[in-house]
């Protein structure tokens, strides 16, 4: 089926919930009936469910809860982020597929996702648990004009556009955990891991990995208390592509600020959703650890920390844990 005649068919059996005759349908899309009702029987075996009533005529009554791009692009208002999407039922981790996309030029804000990663990867060589059918696990390509050192910066642009996504689909509220994680009651619910293609003083692309508990029942021991989902959280099953598709608006309003105004009206709005900020932490870092009052972050992203002798330190990169 054409991509154009299958999403205008959606978007018309989806339109404020009318039935829409055989006749009707058959006219907007220029094809037969034969042809609408060959494309209804393909919708259906996806997973629609496309009610038919006498006289009156088709309509989507349930959409399938499924990441395919027709379903993420449905009314996607963006023009870069989610323009280009790559989809895969299954793959070893949507960064490792990315950095290649990146390497072949692929257009900035191209998107990877994937309904299951078997090696999902957090930081540090850590893994990421990436069942299939139930999270949005994916990577977005953006190609700033920044030097690598700013690279952390769009971590937290990326935290607090996935805050509002949140925040916007299930009406919960999520706070960010310097530098890369959301809670949600005190419990982790996305992870963020950004890594870097670039050169010593220029960045050729940046791989944002987003990885969210959305639908996710329960968890593996080892982390069982530790995470949660945007269902636990809500009490409510979630439609992945709609989340999808509110964080890539979210993302591409907050990119285009940052380009235009650089990282203060980020930070700020950063700010407004941290969950650390003032509070007492144990930031643990390659080298050791340290207790103090998370003071904020500075212009370039860095967190502040001031121990219990008043000395000030600045973390680039650490495990932070609320005490
Ligand atoms: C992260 O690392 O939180 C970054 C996770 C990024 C995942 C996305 S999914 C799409 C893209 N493709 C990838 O392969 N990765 C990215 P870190 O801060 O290092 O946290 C990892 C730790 O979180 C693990 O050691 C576990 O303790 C915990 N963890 C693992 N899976 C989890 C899950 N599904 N939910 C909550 N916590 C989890």
């Amino acid at each position: 089926m054409a991509t154009t005649t299958r999403e205008r068919l959606i978007s018309l059996l989806s339109d404020s919930g009318d039935y829409k005759s055989g006749q009707k349908l058959s006219e907007k899309l220029g094809c037969s009936r034969t042809a609408v009702w060959k494309h209804i029987e393909e919708l259906r075996k996806e997973g629609y469910v496309v009610e038919a009533v006498q006289k009156k005529g088709y309509r989507i009554t349930t959409r399938p809860n499924n990441l395919l791009p027709g379903e993420i692009k449905h009314q996607l208002d963006t023009e870069k982020l989610g323009q280009e999407i790559h989809y895969e039922e299954s793959v070893s981790s949507t960064q490792e597929i990315a950095h290649q996309h990146a390497l072949n030029d692929a257009p900035e804000g191209t998107i990877i996702i994937a309904d299951e990663q078997i090696s999902g990867r957090g930081r540090l060589g850590r893994s990421w648990h990436s069942p299939k059918g139930s999270g949005v696990w994916m990577s977005v390509i953006l190609r700033p004009n920044i030097p690598p050192q700013k690279a952390p910066q769009l971590t937290l642009l990326a935290a607090v556009s996935v805050v509002q996504g949140i925040e916007q689909v299930t009406g919960v509220d999520a706070v960010i955990k310097w530098p890369n994680d959301i809670l949600i009651d005190g419990k982790k619910a996305v992870g963020i891991l950004t890594e870097l293609q670039a050169e010593a003083d220029r960045v050729n692309s940046v791989i944002i990995g987003i990885g969210i508990n959305v639908n996710t029942a329960a968890f593996p021991d080892e982390i069982s208390n530790i995470a949660t989902s945007l269902k636990i959280a809500s009490g409510n099953e979630i439609e992945r592509a709609n989340l999808v598709r509110s964080i890539l608006e979210k993302m591409e309003k907050l990119y285009n600020l940052y380009l235009e105004h650089g990282f203060s009206p980020i930070k700020l709005l950063w700010e407004g959703s941290a969950a650390s900020l003032g509070k007492r932490v144990r930031v643990r870092t390659i080298t050791g650890e340290l207790f103090g009052k998370a003071q904020g972050i500075t212009e370039e992203g860095v967190l502040l920390v001031e121990d219990d002798l008043g000395t000030l330190h600045r973390v680039y990169s650490a495990d932070i844990e609320l005490t």
